[in-house]
């Protein structure tokens, strides 16, 4: 048996063959086009490329058309120095192209011009700009053009980006892990240095820059003071000369107080002389080395960080401090507006965490440098399931602002659900502030982009060859808020697994509902996700929000649900709010359905615009959702030999997982409010599930029936868990002849790799290994998931019987079997 396990960890280490999608090179795999698409662009297609200016962008855009070309069209352009009567691809800024062309246009940076021309009787596409960076993105377009079968034949587009600031953050530790990282191990950190290899980073580089996105922070907001020691700035440059080549500049999160942690000063007390002549020198030693950094990201007085605070002088006091060293070279602050005190007393119907932004920044407005940007995250609480935009948006009018979403999933399913977030994104740029009663939509609002993206050294990023599709969507967002989300994911699919109408159609529709199903099965009515807030953030925990000081309360009891922020009788949080936004909020009679229960409590039988009551639209949300993804992975089977074979495989797996933890999240979710309410579900499935033998009530062998916390993470709150080198489990089958599916719904905990197996009238019929790395070490939610046994033919009286064999920490547990008509 250790060897059979000892094979299939071989069976995961063996290498990808050359040839195999691993979901590596993204959208960017520039695979072969169909012959007849090819073939227009093969003679449209100049068959040579020159560059006119000698910098490293214009290099990289050179050589990604040549590789894009080459992989598209199998044509390799023929590079040549300088524009002669061949048509060529030419390269340039606008200075550079005016001295060969008489071409003229006024290009904001970082911008560019597609544009087919004349010369000397040739045919030319010249793709030209501001700014290297513009002639870079232009590249990457017309490449992406020709991957969407695109016209180039007479090209004039012109485009530019609608803000300057489009930055990443990643959450890297300095040991190389990551906070919220759901795609492996750090691609820039190992053990407290940098690592030797920067191949990835030179790779994230590439795809950064082909949406346009031109800067990143590389360590955690939780910022390690050692980051700026001067051991480590030159391993910086490294990682800086890496991105370089694609425009993305390097950026670092700091920790408040580093004046006097690294720089041994007894203060960081930001209107100290020797605390401003600290931050000088430091960030004078940082750009005598990286003389392109980008600048700060700064997380503070915040969940435990430190801050102004400590020596009660302002955000402004703070920012500016830094702002002031930074800005001689042109570098920026980011500061973040995540600001809120995490040990608020839930007793007081007055506290309200959402309030914390604005309280906290509304009154500092005019009082920053112009080289700080308030970094705002979408909604008021924490990247949930669904929040209202920020107010804080709405209440700076002199302070430059700057849009922080989350690419990683923290809160939606991590790395093993598929939730596409252009749609919720595109909701909140969309969102009308109605500033001074005039449309303000959100997007016209900030100055910047910032996305908190975590990749790591997983094959494809992200540990979900799906959620590639949201850094996608991030950077063309940040390019053009104007795009909808319906384009985005169209382009992403289409690049990604090539332009077979049925594939993409199947995708689209996935990725486009996706997070919409993912709210039904979680929070719905804006009662924010419901998982455990506490621990890791993945699995359901009703609870886990509530009587703590962290202040992301739903106030569900027996007597009703929701959080009253209204102005007239809650906690005023909708009075942030520009009034005519108010007054839409405040009133039940508008109060939109998906946001009511964050803005209101309302009785469990309180009447949505839907015309069901809450209790039932929690109910019903929860069985459509699961539904849902039901149906994506009958979808995603339908696909198959359409898409290749690892990648098939790959979202398979993930969408069969995905399908059962919708199904772990309905119930529990379900009876809690069941419990909680007392409502019954007028549909009568909440809590009656006829095909369900509980484990608790099998024949047991060794196997001990223990509660689950919280209750309800397991079926009939209990599961069972086997404490012996084998244990048993056993019952009769009651139910009519016929071929059934069985599905086993076990635990699968972090440190241990458990045994099953499963016998139908003394047949085997089915063995797995709990093998997979929930995020959790405890029998709960997290670690619940479900095994499929297909067509079984089952006869009335037949002994089912599981075996569990332990391992490590894990204890083989078993929450239910269910048995259903087989699929077809
Ligand atoms: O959502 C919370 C995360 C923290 C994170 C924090 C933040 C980096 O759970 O892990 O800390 O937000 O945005 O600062």
């Amino acid at each position: 048996m250790f060897l059979r396990k000892l094979g299939m960890v071989a069976a995961l280490l063996l290498p990808a063959s050359l040839n195999a999608e691993t979901g590596y090179d993204a959208w960017l795999r520039y695979a072969p086009l169909d012959d007849a698409v090819a073939s227009q662009y093969r003679s449209t297609l100049p068959p040579t490329i020159t560059i006119l200016g000698s910098g490293p962008l214009q290099q990289s855009a050179q050589q990604e058309l040549i590789r894009g070309v080459h992989g598209m069209l199998s044509r390799t352009l023929r590079v040549e120095s300088d524009v002669s009567n061949e048509p060529s691809i030419v390269l340039g800024t606008l200075d550079q192209i005016r001295r060969r062309f008489t071409l003229t246009a006024s290009i904001p940076p970082d911008g560019y011009w597609l544009k087919s021309t004349t010369l000397n009787g040739a045919r030319h596409i010249v793709i030209t700009a501001a700014n290297d960076s513009g002639v870079l993105y232009g590249s990457f377009g017309l490449l992406r053009k020709v991957a969407l079968h695109e016209s180039i034949a007479e090209l004039d587009e012109k485009q530019s980006p609608a803000v300057s600031i489009r930055w990443i953050n990643q959450w890297d530790n300095l040991n190389g892990t990551i906070e919220r990282g759901y795609g492996g191990p750090s691609i820039f950190w190992e053990n407290g240095h940098v690592r030797e290899d920067l191949k990835r980073v030179n790779d994230y580089g590439r795809m950064l820059a082909s949406v346009s996105i031109n800067g990143c922070s590389i360590n955690n907001v939780n910022a390690d003071t050692r980051v700026l020691s001067s051991d480590l700035i030159p391993q910086i440059a490294r990682i800086a000369g890496a991105f370089r080549a694609w425009g993305v500049k390097v950026a670092l999160a700091v920790d408040f107080g580093s004046p006097k942690t690294l720089g041994g000063l007894d203060t960081y007390d930001p209107l100290d002389p020797s605390v401003a002549a600290w931050w000088k020198s430091k960030v004078d030693e940082i750009y005598r080395v990286i003389p392109d950094f980008g600048g700060f990201v700064l997380k503070a007085d915040s969940e435990g960080r430190v801050g102004p605070s400590t020596y009660g002088r302002t955000h402004a006091d703070a920012a500016n401090v830094v702002a002031r060293a930074l800005k001689p070279h042109g570098g920026v602050i980011f500061y973040r507006g995540f600001v809120y005190d995490h040990h608020m007393d839930w007793e007081n119907p007055k506290n309200d965490r959402a309030r914390a932004a604005y309280d906290n920044f509304r009154e500092l407005d005019g009082k920053f440098d112009d080289n700080v940007i308030i970094q705002i995250k979408n909604g008021p609480i924490d990247f949930q399931v669904r929040e209202p935009a920020s107010p804080l948006f709405g209440a700076l009018d002199k302070t430059r602002e700057a849009i922080e979403l989350q690419i990683t999933q923290e809160y939606f399913g991590q790395a093993r659900h598929l939730v596409f977030l252009g749609p919720m994104w595109k909701e909140t740029l969309e969102f009308d502030m109605r500033i001074r009663d005039r449309a303000t939509p959100v997007k016209k609002l900030v100055a910047g982009f910032v996305g908190v993206s975590n990749v790591g050294t997983n094959e494809n990023w992200y540990g979900n060859q799906m959620s590639q599709a949201n850094l996608y969507g991030f950077g063309r967002l940040g390019w053009n808020a104007d795009l909808t989300a319906g384009r985005i994911v169209d382009e992403w699919t289409r690049q990604t697994f090539g332009d077979d109408p049925v594939v993409t159609k199947a995708v689209v529709d996935m990725q486009l509902t996706s997070w919409r199903t993912y709210e039904n099965y979680t929070g719905p009515l804006g009662l924010q996700t419901l998982t455990d807030i506490v621990g890791n953030h993945y699995g359901v925990a009703v609870e886990a929000s509530e009587r703590n000081g962290w202040g992301q309360w739903h106030k569900a009891d027996a007597n009703g649900v929701g959080f009253d922020r209204s102005v007239a009788t809650g906690t005023g949080f909708i009075g942030q709010y520009s009034s005519s936004v108010m007054k839409v909020y405040e009133s039940l009679a508008s109060c939109p359905d998906d946001l009511v229960l964050f803005m209101h409590h309302v009785p469990y039988t309180y009447k949505l615009h839907s015309g069901k009551t809450a209790i039932q639209h929690i109910y019903d949300s929860h069985y459509e959702g699961a539904e849902t993804v039901a149906r994506y992975l009958r979808n995603w089977k339908a696909l198959k030999g359409r898409v290749d074979d690892d990648r098939y495989k790959d979202v398979l797996a993930q969408l069969e997982y995905q399908a059962g933890q919708a199904v772990v999240w309905r119930d529990a979710v379900n009876n809690w409010f069941f419990k909680e309410s007392g409502v019954a579900d007028t549909k009568g499935r909440v809590g009656r599930h006829p095909d369900r033998i509980e484990a608790e009530a099998m024949t047991l062998g060794g196997y001990v029936a223990k509660p689950v916390t919280p209750w309800e993470s397991a079926s009939g709150a209990t599961a069972i868990e086997c404490a012996e080198a084998t244990c048993t489990a056993s019952f009769k089958y009651n139910g009519e002849p016929g071929w059934r599916d069985l599905l086993v719904q076990y635990f699968d905990q972090q440190d241990g790799v458990s045994h099953f197996r499963i016998w139908v009238a003394n047949q085997l019929v089915d063995e797995w290994f709990a093998a997979d790395r929930l995020p959790t070490r405890k029998v709960d939610s997290s670690s619940s998931t479900r095994r499929t046994i297909h067509g079984v033919a089952l006869r009335k009286g037949d002994e089912i019987r599981i075996e569990g064999i332990p391992d490590g920490r894990e204890t083989a547990a078993l929450d239910y079997v269910e048995i259903v008509a087989a699929e077809n």
